[in-house]
């Protein structure tokens, strides 16, 4: 079975080492592994280039969880973490001195940077990155071009744009945005890879991502939202939203940005009815939230009521089972 998933960083990666974690007892390859075969599709809306070299976070940080070297109590970056070349960076007074690039984490960037400056693809060089962290699951970039997030503020009174890092973490969201642009995005088009994962898949997957500027921003690149559309399999979302919040980050301020509310069926009626020209063709909700069901129904996304909190192994694991069942009908 082929398995395609739309994916951010966080709700992404731990939806993603779910779904593996399942599929090794569903099927079962008798050597440990499974015989499915995953592909990620990732946002790389995020991506920058900061001190001469290439930075993904939604793809490192699928990278590393699957391959159990994230920070799991930060989020993002590598456990164990140490941060001396950051503080040498930041008194020759480059990068930002907010973000900061751990030193096993700058080693990613360097392989990557180097990767590219050889004349590999995004895709390419990816692939030889995650070599070494066998996360048993394809990573493909959303594009081999940039597309970089930008972000409409006003700090201060004064007009600006900003990268939608920038307005993450040294603003923390607590400035409101009032536009997300995607720079680059009109000369950009998915991968041949991309499209053949969408193409081939058996299920395709919405991983619990953020609406706007994770999932928003993958059906924005040209060529995808069309090879969505023409899949023969079923393609099934989780909702990011738990009884109207974000569980883990900043979500509600993303979609108060684009208008849409923050509750499981505004994002679900956002994306869209397969049936009417959307994305979904069905949608899990989690428990807390089983009155919304039929409004969601009645605008043509068959909604599966299930918890979806993913506390653990386990329970990540179990609702990337419930994901593939709702799948079926
Ligand atoms: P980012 O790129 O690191 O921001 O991560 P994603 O875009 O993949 O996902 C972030 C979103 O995942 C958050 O805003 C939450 O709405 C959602 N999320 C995080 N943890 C959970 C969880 O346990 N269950 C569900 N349903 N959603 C979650
Ligand atoms: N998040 C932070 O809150 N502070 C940081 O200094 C920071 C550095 C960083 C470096 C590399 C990387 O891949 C991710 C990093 N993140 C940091 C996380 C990241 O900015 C965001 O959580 C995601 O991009 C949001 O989707
Ligand atoms: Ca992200």
């Amino acid at each position: 079975v082929k398995i395609t998933v739309l994916a951010g960083g966080v709700g992404g990666a731990r939806f993603l080492r779910g779904l593996r974690t399942h599929l090794r007892t569903r099927y079962p390859n008798g050597d440990g592994g499974s015989t499915a075969e995953v592909t990620a599709v990732v946002n790389t809306g995020d991506d920058m280039w900061l001190t001469g070299l290439r930075v993904c976070p939604d793809l490192d940080s699928i990278m590393y969880t699957l391959g159990g070297a994230n920070d799991d109590e930060r989020g993002w970056g590598r456990k164990g973490e140490s941060e001396r070349v950051s503080a040498e960076l930041t008194a020759y007074g480059i990068g930002w001195p907010w973000f900061t690039l751990g030193d096993l984490d700058l080693g990613t960037h360097i392989a990557r940077s180097s990767y590219l400056r050889d004349g590999l693809r995004l895709t390419e060089a990816t692939a030889r990155l995650a070599e070494r962290w066998n996360p048993g699951v394809t990573l493909l970039p959303m594009s081999d071009q940039p597309v970089e997030t930008h972000v409409a503020i006003e700090v201060d009174g004064q007009r600006k744009i900003v990268h939608f890092e920038e307005w993450w973490v040294k603003y923390r969201a607590k400035v409101p945005a009032q536009r997300f642009i995607q720079v680059g995005v009109d000369s950009a088009s998915t991968s041949p890879e991309v499209l053949a994962a969408i193409k081939h898949a058996d299920i395709i997957l919405v991983a619990p991502s953020n609406p706007v500027v994770s999932i928003g921003t993958i059906l924005n690149v040209r060529g995808i939202r069309g090879a969505l559309s023409a899949a023969r399999a079923p393609i099934v979302g989780v909702s990011p939203i738990i009884s109207g919040a974000a569980v883990r980050g900043m979500a509600d301020e993303c979609l108060t940005a684009i208008g849409v509310e923050t509750t499981a069926a505004a994002v679900a009626k956002h994306y869209g009815s397969r049936q009417h020209g959307g994305l979904l063709d069905a949608w899990l909700i989690d428990d807390t939230d089983a009155a919304a069901a039929p409004v969601i129904e009645a605008a043509g996304i068959r909604t599966r009521v299930v918890p979806l909190w993913m506390r653990d192994p386990e329970t990540s694991a179990q609702l990337a089972a419930d994901a593939l069942t709702a799948a079926v009908g």
